[in-house]
Formats: C-alpha cells, sequence, structure tokens
C-alpha cells in the first residue's frame, strides 16, 4: 500500500493543532504507518529542503522547521501522496481550498502547519530521512477491508 510522508510542523505544534489534523488523516482512511515527535537539527532540516539550496526561502524555511518540535509520521493508503496533498490544500495558503488544512488554518507560505512528500519518490527519501526501518509498522486494523 502506497506510503506518504507528513510532517506536522512547528507551527501545528505550538498552535495546538496536531490531534486535530491527525483526525483527518484518520477518518480520510489511511492507516498510521510510523509517528514520532522530533526536534529536527541543522543537518536533517537542510536534507529535507535540499532542492530548494540557493532559493531565497531556503535559509527561512530551515531555521523555521528547527524552531520547536515537529511531529513526523507515516501514512499508508490508496493514492496516499496524492490524496494527502488534497487534505492539506496547495502550499500557498491563500491558493488552499477552504476546506483543506492550510485553506482553514494557514495565512502565510512560511508557516503553512504541514508538510506531505510531493510523489512516491519524495516519499521514500522522506520516510527514510526521518524514520529507521524498524519504526514503520506494518500490522492488520479492523476496517482494513472496508478501504481497500
Ligand atoms: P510543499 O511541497 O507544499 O511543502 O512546498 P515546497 O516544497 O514548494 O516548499 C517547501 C517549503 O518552503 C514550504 F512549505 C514553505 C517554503 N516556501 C516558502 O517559504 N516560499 C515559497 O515561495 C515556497 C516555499
Amino acid at each position: 500500500m502506497e506510503k506518504t510522508f507528513i510532517m506536522l510542523k512547528p507551527d501545528a505544534v505550538q498552535r495546538g493543532l496536531v490531534g486535530e489534523i491527525i483526525e483527518r488523516f484518520e477518518k480520510k482512511g489511511f492507516k498510521l504507518a510510523g509517528m514520532k515527535l522530533i526536534q529536527v537539527d541543522r543537518a536533517l532540516a537542510e536534507a529535507h529542503y535540499a532542492e530548494h539550496r540557493g532559493k531565497g526561502f531556503f535559509e527561512p524555511t530551515v531555521t523555521y522547521i528547527m524552531s520547536s518540535p515537529v511531529v513526523a509520521m507515516v501514512w499508508q493508503g490508496k493514492n496516499a501522496v496524492a490524496s494527502a496533498r488534497q487534505i492539506m490544500g496547495s502550499t500557498k495558503p491563500v491558493e488552499a481550498s477552504p476546506g483543506s488544512i492550510r485553506g482553514m488554518y494557514g495565512l502565510d507560505v512560511s508557516r503553512n502547519i504541514v508538510h506531505g512528500s510531493d510523489s512516491v519518490t519524495s516519499a521514500e527519501r522522506e520516510i527514510a530521512l526521518y524514520f529507521k526501518p524498524g519504526e514503520i509498522i506494518d500490522y492488520p486494523k479492523v476496517g482494513d477491508e472496508w478501504l481497500s
């Protein structure tokens, strides 16, 4: 089953939105495969945003992601990557649809609450950055048969 990497950014943790955002993914039908609260260090932050190195927002984004703990998660399910991006909404909150997480709770692109992988390849890269193989758990869950 397809997996995606979702991170609740420092503003989500500080604003008390963690439970509500997790509920959105849970109720959509995704299965939680990994989760932890972590303090991102510079090496991890720079690796995460490596594709943006050299851009003006690279350093502010790296600094921001290290500013407070984040919740790193792996969710799995049918079309998990694309479906999670829909739930999150566009990167720029002003363009995010009103019912999406960024549409509902965000104002600024630099503090946009949540990160989600943009492709299956990115998901594999990001999951490997944040999780050791043993931290991703495959288990049977009641209700799986109603969602696949
Ligand atoms: P996303 O895949 O939605 O996380 O978005 P990007 O990879 O394009 O951007 C990563 C992060 O860089 C965003 F979450 C916020 C920051 N960013 C800016 O601050 N300004 C921009 O114009 C684009 C991105």
